[in-house]
């Protein structure tokens, strides 16, 4: 199934059949946990169901995070030339989403027809594809698939305010925003993560700049202090001037970015405010107000941000405190989201009712951080893989250079 639930003991598919989204997210979490015969089990799940030559239309961006980034990190892992065609596959069945008029892509893409749908989109699901189709180009030594995405991901940069800040949502085929509040979490968060980790990955130089001028003004604008912490407020793209003082879970995913990028600093700042998220709500909830602490959206669906930012920040610190951090957190998680057959989300922080859901990014992502945060560095080294944003590993070329 492409997720589970726990509760009902069911599986749930995203478009009516399987894309085998939970073994997939879960292959390489599998082999770096050398749980080598459930990883052999989900290898032999995925050569014999996935198929992408169905009549479904997907979204592109969840496909390519989950599906072609486990594909690829699988075909690094194993060697198996069968994960790399399954992704070289879906990497042509996704090409058409890019045809428009500005190259940023529409959302959603029938796999078989190649039509396309829904042109308001935003940063994340325009900018998310660098990685995943870079591997593409370094294996199949054609260019094209770097360049469609990394021109999708400049049109944004291209359109950001005078104040270096994009907005939250964009016509695909106009060019024009819909939505100009700028944040950092959701429809956002992962173009920014790209545009560093394209310069990690490959040394896009183009990327980097765009990275930095934008994270200049993220730490200008958007940086704030209040009693309880530091935290990423949401303001007006043009004037700068907040327009809704909103943190919540995904936000939580900066820290580790900033800590990866060597500024340990800031990172342990927004930690901080991160684990004050987390610990004053017993678990960290979707979104809140971080000025009166009411909170917005209640749910946890098995996140991993906050555990992510505890992971780079403790290997860039050796400082004790993340691991504590961490180990609150997955004992939180233990406490209150385990069920008879796997972990629930939570429909509700403060009351602890949970919800029959568990999103194959727990394979993927918290269940993977959360060992990594306590395991031997060698398990896995940084200079040598970059994570895409569903925490796959991917190999770097060369080692860092600066
Ligand atoms: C994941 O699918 C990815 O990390 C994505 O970038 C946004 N968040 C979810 C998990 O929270």
């Amino acid at each position: 199934y492409d997720a589970l639930k726990p509760i009902s003991r069911k599986g749930h598919n995203w478009y009516g059949t399987s894309f085998l989204m939970t073994p997939v997210d879960a292959y390489d979490t599998f082999v770096l946990l050398g749980l080598d015969k459930e990883a052999r089990e989900a290898k032999e799940l995925i050569f014999a169901g996935l198929n992408f030559d169905v009549d479904k239309e997907v979204q592109l961006f969840e496909v390519n995070i989950r599906l072609m980034g486990g594909l690829l990190s699988g075909y690094e892992l194993s060697g198996d030339q069968k994960f790399l065609d399954l992704a070289k596959d879906l990497g042509q069945r996704l090409l058409p989403a890019f045809s428009t008029p500005t190259g940023m892509p529409f959302r959603y893409v029938n796999l078989k027809t190649g039509k396309t749908r829904d042109s308001i989109s935003n940063p994340a699901e325009i900018g998310t594809y660098l990685l995943e189709f870079g591997k593409l180009t370094q294996y199949t030594h054609d260019s094209t698939w770097y360049q469609v995405v990394k021109k999708a991901a400049l049109e944004v940069y291209k359109r950001r305010s005078d104040n270096d800040l994009p907005g939250t949502t964009i016509n695909v085929m106009t060019g024009e925003w819909r939505n100009t509040e700028s944040q950092i979490g959701a429809r956002i968060d992962s173009y920014y993560e790209y545009l560093y980790k394209a310069w990690l990955l490959f040394g896009d130089q183009e990327c980097r700049e765009a990275w930095e001028i934008h994270n200049k003004s993220i730490k200008k604008f958007l940086l704030t202090e209040v009693p309880s912490g530091v935290f990423c407020t949401r303001v007006d793209m043009k004037s700068g001037k907040e327009t809704n003082p909103l943190y919540g879970a995904l936000d939580a995913y900066y820290a580790g970015i900033l800590a990866l990028s060597g500024d340990v600093q800031t990172a342990r700042n927004v930690q901080k405010g991160n684990y004050y998220m987390w610990t004053n709500f017993g678990i960290e909830p979707e979104e809140f107000n971080f000025r009166t602490d009411q909170i917005t959206d209640p749910s946890y669906p098995l996140r991993p941000e906050n555990i992510e930012s505890c992971f780079y920040l403790y290997r860039n610190t050796h400082d004790d405190q993340y691991l504590r951090m961490g180990q609150r957190m997955i004992g939180d998680i233990l406490k209150k989201c385990k069920t008879k057959a796997g972990y629930a989300a939570v429909k509700n922080v403060q009351t602890g009712e949970l919800t029959d859901s568990m999103e194959s990014f727990f394979f993927a992502e918290t269940l993977k951080y959360a060992f990594l945060l306590f395991a031997s560095e060698q398990t896995l080294d940084l200079e040598k893989i970059v994570f895409n944003t569903e925490a796959h590993p991917l190999k770097r070329k060369t080692t860092k250079t600066d």
